[in-house]
């Protein structure tokens, strides 16, 4: 590092803290310097992204719009010092005046607006679209209140409320003159023209200012900064007068201006699942409209081209189906406010929305009851009614071998507006997010849309950004890596490949070992921390983090862990590899079956880890509160990644590619990107296990798994749900009923019992290739090298070169 260039950093920082903090730098607290060092990076990075709006202005480029409804960004203040190429100096200046960065960077709290991979996902799709030049915009919610806290109280989940906004957030900035009026509710008139068109207007609806706060979406050390556009709901300036002047009924205005703004006021905990909730409906339409409107206003400040020709600058991409009310609120703009006619309306629409399909769970696709969407958007409820009889006609008169399936395609079927499908209908583009979920989308769930639409569907097999999930949570392996095959990685991923070219390179392989070590000795120092628990850091760092969810089978790891306390308990001088399982989950609040399984993992933990007799031998570990920034911690640390959700369910998982990333090897099924970072690795670098989604798919349809036949036929299956039954774990006051009877009386729906036996075959293979450090270290580095597929680089070219057309 020249020391100029520290400085120089050194004096910014020294003059920042004088004006702003109005402190001396001895004197500063680390939050007074997370603030400070906040600020030098947004005056860094102001004129750039001044002048690249300005550049997507006067070249008039096309943008994607990637609407929303979470983003997952974690912080910021370090991945945008990476990004702008300041991270290092940043660091070294802060450790020659005897700081620790990581105390510092600390004091950022995470921005949860999401509640797992989907909104992960967002988030590293915008870095990866700003570090590869590309014109594109997030658009989403500014929540007051992000995703729930969460606490745990003797094996309970306890929800504290995220206020993450209480001090300043020094990312956005307020753009008070862009602000977006919303309406809701009111009375529709229809008038007829001369021509014979029905014209419309509005009357008495509630209207609502969206207020955008702009987030800077910095490229990768390339002068680009792109934007993260978050709305928030507030009282329009008529109301604001109306609360003031005193002859008005102040408290009325008080009530209704709190139910405005609880719109943006918290996200929705639920992941993969869908509640019919009023103010959620709220929440969409509100995104949609600010959004779409925002969109049209810009497009022409821009262009003189007629909104006719809109997809030729702008594609929309909705993530999942809770933005999808664009399609009717795009065809309610055109054809109202522009004049358009249905058809010119309709031909604009559906050549610029594409939408991305995440779940096949049955519980996760809306519905929204008609009987809502008209009371709260009338004219909404009109368009997508009309939307419906075209679609329905069209099927009648154009498809006749599909007029039977015409109720398994309707948009309106029973009362209910299905989201999914008016995606489909109003878009050119339907993703699905890897090669098994598409597959199953196009032959299974939505196989007559895909007869009806053959060309619309395609995959794209997700990613993540290996900036934030390699380069800045994982510096050490990064620098091994630079050494190996130099920096080119960093701008191209796909030449980790070299690194095969080390796997038999006995140095490097203990190279990388030792940073794993590392890696792992700090987690235990966390984990001491959090827990006061000491695990021994030899041990297999065995981790599954993400969602609670009984697709996701925690429960089938914590089975496996009461397994192998069973067996040391029979024979203590068992001869096994020390574990370490560490998970880490979020519950719905709602959800009580993930709860029970969280509080069983508890009683687990508390159970094994204090049992002297097979005390050095395995370690159960929940780390509370799971969010960005935990997870940051934990992944460089794993050695195991489990995957194992039943075959069919999980859409792709994103926490697998980041493990491999890190040189964890997968435990999992054939499920989601499983089955991609397989091919890949080759059946001798990953330990598959299970069943696969076909036969999972022949037991739903035909039946033949009987659950209660594995509990009386194996003795170890038997014991565990005995032992679950009779509060074995729990100190006799606990009893895990409501497990046993799902899997006893609902036959496991999730086949749990079903892949026990290959799942504990699985892990003795693991047990012993761990044995082998030479073979597990050369596993580990041929998993990184191919990891390269799964940057969200790769992924953000496929969607920009085959649907974006950027
Ligand atoms: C969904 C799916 C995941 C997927 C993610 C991003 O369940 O399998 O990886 O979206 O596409 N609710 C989710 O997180």
């Amino acid at each position: 590092m020249s020391d100029y260039r520290k400085e120089s950093f050194l004096a910014l920082l020294e003059g920042k803290m004088t004006r702003k903090r109005g402190k001396h730098l001895e004197d500063a607290s680390d939050k007074d310097l997370y603030y400070v060092i906040s600020s030098i990076v947004k005056d860094e990075i102001t004129p750039k992204w001044l002048k690249t709006q300005e550049k997507y202005q006067e070249n008039k480029t096309k943008q994607v719009y990637y609407i929303s409804m979470e983003f997952l960004i974690g912080r910021l203040l370090q991945s945008n010092l990476l990004n702008c190429g300041m991270l290092d100096i940043c660091n070294e200046v802060l450790k020659d005046i005897g700081r620790n960065p990581e105390e510092i960077y600390k004091h950022e709290h995470d921005a949860a607006l999401g509640n797992g991979g989907l909104g992960r996902l967002a988030a590293c799709f915008l870095d990866s679209i700003a570090s590869l030049k590309y014109a594109g915009q997030g658009s989403g919610i500014r929540y007051r209140y992000g995703l729930f806290e969460q606490r745990i109280i003797h094996g309970n989940q306890i929800e504290l409320p995220d206020y993450w906004l209480k001090e300043e957030y020094p990312w956005e900035t307020r753009k008070a003159d862009e602000a977006i009026e919303v309406r809701f509710g009111g009375k529709i008139n229809m008038h007829k023209k001369l021509n014979g068109d029905f014209e419309f207007s509005y009357e008495d609806q509630d209207k609502v200012m969206a207020v955008p706060y702009d987030v800077p979406v910095i490229g990768y050390q390339n002068e680009v900064v792109n934007t993260l556009r978050l709305w928030s709901a507030e009282v329009t300036e008529d109301e604001s007068k109306l609360m003031s002047d005193p002859s008005s009924q102040y408290y009325h205005h008080l009530d209704h201006s709190h139910s405005i703004e609880q719109i943006s006021g918290f996200l929705y905990p639920d992941d993969s699942s869908f509640e019919g909730k009023e103010l959620r409906l709220k929440q969409q339409y509100f995104l949609v409209s600010a959004t779409i409107q925002g969109i049209l206003k810009n497009f022409k400040a821009t262009h003189d081209i007629s909104l006719a020709h809109l997809s030729e600058k702008v594609v929309i991409q909705i993530n999942d189906t809770h933005p999808s009310l664009a399609v009717p609120e795009l065809m309610r703009i055109l054809m109202d406010d522009e004049n358009f006619s249905w058809d010119e309306a309709w031909k604009v629409t559906a050549s610029v929305i594409a939408y991305t399909n995440h779940t096949t769970l049955s519980e996760a696709l809306e519905k929204w009851p008609t009987s809502m969407i008209q009371k709260l958007l009338p004219r909404i409820y009109m368009i997508i009614n009309e939307i419906n009889e075209r679609f329905c006609k069209g099927i009648w008169f154009d498809h006749p071998d599909l007029r039977d399936k015409i109720p398994e395609l309707a948009v309106i079927a029973d009362d209910q507006i299905h989201m999914a499908r008016l995606a489909i209908v109003g878009s050119f583009s339907v993703n699905g997010v890897a090669r098994l979920h598409t597959e199953i989308l196009k032959n299974k769930e939505m196989k007559y849309f895909y007869k009806l639409y053959p060309n619309r569907f395609n995959n794209k097999t997700n990613g993540i950004t290996h900036r934030r999930w390699l380069l800045q949570v994982n510096p050490c392996l990064s620098e091994t890596i630079t050494e190996a095959i130099g920096p080119k990685w960093i701008q191209e991923p796909n030449k980790l490949i070299g690194l095969l070219r080390y796997s038999n390179d006995a140095p490097f392989l203990e190279k990388v070992g030792k940073v794993k070590k590392q890696n792992k000795e700090t987690l235990a120092k966390l984990i001491l921390n959090q827990t006061g628990i000491k695990v021994d850091e030899s041990s297999i760092f065995d981790v599954q983090i993400k969602r609670l969810h009984e697709y996701k089978r925690q429960l089938l790891n914590i089975f496996h862990v009461i397994y192998l306390y069973n067996e040391l308990k029979e024979n203590p001088s068992l001869d096994i590899t020390p574990r370490t399982f560490i998970f880490a989950a979020k519950a719905a609040p709602s959800y009580h079956l993930a709860k029970e399984v969280i509080k069983l993992i508890h009683h687990v933990a508390a159970t094994v880890n204090y049992d002297k007799q097979i005390n050095s031998k395995l370690k159960v570990i929940f780390l509370e509160n799971y969010n960005v920034s935990l997870a940051e911690k934990i992944i460089p640390a794993a050695d195991i990644s489990e995957q194992i959700s039943t075959a069919s369910k999980e859409a792709s998982g994103t926490g697998n590619m980041k493990m491999m990333m890190n040189g964890a090897l997968t435990l999992g099924t054939l499920d989601g990107a499983n089955i991609e970072i397989k091919d890949l690795v080759g059946d001798n670098n990953i330990f598959i296990f299970g069943l696969t989604s076909d036969q999972v798919h022949d037991y739903y349809q035909y039946g033949g798994y009987v659950a209660k036949d594995i509990y009386h036929t194996d003795d170890r299956v038997k014991r565990i749900l005995d032992q679950l039954n009779s509060g074995e774990f729990g100190h006799q006051e606990i009893e895990f009923k409501d497990i046993f009877y799902n899997i006893m009386y609902h036959n496991d729906p999730y086949f749990v019992l079903k892949d026990f036996d290959p799942y504990i075959e699985s892990h003795e293979l693991v047990e012993r290739s761990y044995r082998d450090k030479n073979t597990w270290q050369r596993m580990s580095v041929t998993n990184i090298a191919y990891s390269g597929k799964f940057s969200s680089d790769r992924t953000i070219k496929e969607y920009a070169s085959e649907i974006w057309k950027l």
